[in-house]
């Protein structure tokens, strides 16, 4: 059997890292993050968050977001095949949110357009945290694009991006005030209704 692909979205220090790793333990699965900052074309993404002297063009940056996607793919559609699961932190959905709340005129078929043919996730779960709560985590505000009101707009096309109305595979989860086992336990019964 394919193994399964669940994806977690989210702002920046919305917790998505610590559940993926979780997550990836319990279902015995494979963790992917993207940004892949370990690849050729992650580490041009890593000098343009971490060195706000380094500017490129939005075209070009999300072109490389999306071309290090592409380098994982065959590795990535070698282990669903085999029948791993896959549990994936961010992935394409952060690549046009982050994009459009750059330039909200910006035509979306434009920015998907690159990503077209990635494996889909099976389950995207959209973590929701308050701007509140999210300041007071750690490292907030270090890299490129983590600013209060840069995160907001992109919560806003996050929001709009994930079509929740007409895709069944995509679950928005409230997770402000949770602590991590709290945030895992209610991550863990949405996988299990649904029989992932
Ligand atoms: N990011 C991430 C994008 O702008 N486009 C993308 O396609 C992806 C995958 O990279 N602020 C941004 C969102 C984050 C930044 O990610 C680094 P992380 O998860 O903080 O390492
Ligand atoms: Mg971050």
């Amino acid at each position: 059997m394919r193994g399964r692909l669940i994806l977690i979205e989210g702002l920046d220090r919305s917790g998505k890292s610590t559940q993926a790793e979780i997550l990836a333990n319990r279902l015995n699965g494979q963790l992917f993050k993207f940004p892949d900052r370990s690849t050729p074309i992650g580490e041009i993404i890593n000098k343009f968050l971490t060195d706000p002297t380094f500017e490129l063009s939005d075209e070009s940056v999300h072109l490389l977001f999306s071309a290090n996607r592409w380098e994982k793919a065959a590795q990535l559609n070698k282990l669903l095949s085999e029948g791993t699961h896959v549990i994936m932190d961010r992935y394409v959905y952060s690549g046009i949110a982050y994009s459009l709340a750059k330039d909200k005129s910006r035509d979306v078929e434009w920015l998907y357009g690159p990503d077209v043919g990635l494996p889909k996730p099976d389950l995207t779960f959209f973590l929701t945290v308050s701007m509140e709560e999210l300041g007071t985590r750690k490292g907030w505000g270090e890299e490129r694009y983590e600013k209060e009101q840069f995160q907001l707009k992109v919560k806003e096309c996050f929001l709009k991006v994930l079509r929740v109305d007409t895709d069944p595979t995509i679950e928005i989860v409230d997770v402000n005030g949770l602590s991590i086992d709290e945030t895992t336990l209610k991550l863990w019964s949405i996988i299990e209704a649904r029989g992932l």
